[in-house]
């Protein structure tokens, strides 16, 4: 019989998990030994409990699959909430194994380092944004427990929490079984897929918006290859932005409401019939739209429910209503596109000597990408995230929906350890947040490449509020960092400068890259300043 540790870590591998993220302490040092020494998972250590959850966050992106976030009792886990806060918010899943104190500490009578009010607050917090929990306190029923929470983090693409007392590493288990995934009801699925078959024939002008439950269930082919079969446009939304990367055929371009390319805007507000697959209906992804969504017109899959019209079918995969709906559908002649649909994206900077905006910098990656091929991308919050608007459509994780700062650099990281090569988008405050963890990269030979947007300012919050100081930052002079945390760093000025700097990043290959390119103060990127003017007038509309 395999130890509880060994089983706990078998099963992560069984269940899809590739690599561990973590930060040791008392409580889960003996954890910790094992991951070491059994070699099953290969493991990342960072610096500060958010970048852990991050980095986990993204990888479980990336591979359509489960991260896992390993920390100790209190003031590790605690530190790790606000990153699984976002994971649920933005439905990833990560498995959160944090440490505890044994049995007999627990009956010792005194209060444990670590503990805040009882031993089981930590329990409690994270039970407001996981989907499932185990405590793993009893060997015999352990193996059950584990395999339960990681079915639910897959099937409902959510985080879990794995309480791990540390006396129990070392205590003889039954190894974990699979649980069966449990599939759609066949009578509800032939209903749903007939009832939208049906809609969709009836519809003039349908058109399918995609979020990011489409890739966190691993079916981003299967939507393109529907959308060619029934001649659907797709448009992504704002968080769902860099999906179907590989299928620009049928991905018109991100619906921004008021922000966007208004012939994409006119595609989403115009339909007829308006087919969500995996969407998170939420304020950043539908703040600027002009109409309310209309049930109506509106079908919803997403959540394991489908809504259609006024009702709900529950506990309706979406992957098997896709497979449901590819089945009985008939092929569609392609609709043709209308005129002027699909925004150019900006490319071909001058190599001037003039001064760096940020929609230049979105140029200056996309001819990078004619020169080398597309890298996949993450981004934090920011204007950084506007500009990725304004670059081709590329794999991309960023907290577009919870907008928690100091995601983008952990999450590189978290994407370099699974083995590509990213491109991290962050402003100079996020960076202040989160981009010591770049300090990683090197014990590791993980070789991002960040571009810093360097406006010494929280431009995003001046944005609606310009008459505060309190947005102002210092200069930091980030690239004089990178060398003493094992890295390459150029701050770059002009135009000029910035296109050859990406271009020998692309070259520098074993430590990460860190560009850091100085904007001016009061200056967006094209997509965010139409945001903020679309915003202000759906203000104006709503108190007017
Ligand atoms: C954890 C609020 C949203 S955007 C922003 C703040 C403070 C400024 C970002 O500054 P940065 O980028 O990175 O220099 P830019 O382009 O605006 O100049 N705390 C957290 N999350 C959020 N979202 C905030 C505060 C915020
Ligand atoms: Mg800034």
């Amino acid at each position: 019989m395999p130890t509880l540790a060994n089983a706990l870590l078998d099963a992560l591998k069984d269940h899809g998990a590739r690599e561990i993220f973590g930060i040791p302490g008392d409580f889960v040092l003996p954890f910790f030994k094992v991951i070491e020494e059994s070699g099953t998972l290969p493991y990342f250590t960072l610096s500060h409990e958010p970048g852990v959850g991050f980095a986990a966050d993204a990888a479980a992106r990336y591979h359509g699959g489960l991260g896992v976030a390993v920390v100790t009792y209190g003031a590790g886990a605690f530190n790790l909430v606000n990153s699984i806060a976002g994971a649920y918010a933005e439905r990833s899943p990560v498995v959160v194994i944090a440490g505890a104190p044994g049995a007999r500490e627990r009956a010792s009578g005194y209060l444990l380092h670590h503990q805040v009010r009882t031993v089981d607050t930590q329990l409690a917090v994270f039970k407001e944004f996981t989907c499932d929990q185990a405590v793993l306190n009893d060997p015999a029923t352990a193996p059950a427990e584990i395999a339960r929470v990681l079915r639910s983090a897959q099937e409902l693409s959510l985080p879990v929490y794995i309480e791990f007392p540390r006396d129990m590493v070392d205590a003889r288990v039954e190894p974990v079984v699979r649980l069966p995934r449990r599939a759609a009801d066949p009578g509800a699925l032939a209903e749903c897929a007939e009832e939208i078959l049906m809609r969709i024939a009836k519809a003039s002008s349908p058109v399918l918006v995609v979020d990011v439950e489409i890739r966190r269930y691993g079916i981003e082919e299967q939507v393109a290859a529907l959308a060619r079969k029934l001649g659907l446009p797709v448009v992504t939304t704002f968080m769902g932005r860099g999906l179907l990367g590989a299928s620009d055929d049928v991905v018109v371009g991100t619906y921004l409401g008021a922000a966007g390319d208004p012939a994409v805007t006119r595609l989403v507000e115009d339909a007829d019939l308006v087919l969500m697959f995996g969407v998170i209906l939420c304020d950043t992804n539908f703040a600027l739209s002009t109409n309310a969504p209309d049930p109506r017109r509106t079908i919803l899959a997403a959540g394991r429910e489908v809504q259609v019209g006024h009702h709900v079918y529950r506990d309706l995969p979406l992957a098997d209503l896709l497979a449901g709906i590819e089945a009985s559908a008939t092929q569609h002649p392609p609709r043709p596109r209308k005129a002027g649909q699909g925004m150019a994206y900006p490319r071909g900077l001058p190599a001037d000597d003039r001064p760096i905006a940020p929609s230049d910098i979105a140029a200056a990656i996309n001819d990078l990408f004619d020169r080398h091929g597309k890298m996949p991308m993450t981004a934090d919050i920011g204007d950084c995230l506007f500009t990725a608007m304004e670059i081709d459509n590329t794999a991309l994780a960023a907290p577009g929906y919870y907008a928690g700062m100091g995601f983008g650099v952990p999450a590189g990281f978290g994407v370099a350890a699974t083995g590509l090569r990213p491109l991290v988008l962050v402003g100079d405050g996020a960076f202040q947040m989160t981009g010591w963890e770049l300090g990683n990269c090197r014990r590791y030979g993980l070789d991002p490449i960040v571009v810093l947007f360097n406006n010494c300012s929280w431009e995003m919050l001046r944005v609606f509020q310009p008459e505060s100081k309190f947005n102002d930052l210092d200069d930091w002079h980030f690239a004089d960092i990178a060398k003493s945390i094992g890295g390459f760093g150029q701050r770059v000025t002009t135009r000029h400068e910035l296109a050859t700097a990406l271009d020998a990043a692309v070259a520098r290959r074993g430590q990460f890259s860190l560009i850091e390119v100085m904007l001016p103060r009061g200056v967006t990127s094209d997509t965010l300043a139409r945001f903020v003017t679309g915003f202000k007038a759906a203000r104006e509309r709503m108190s007017g």
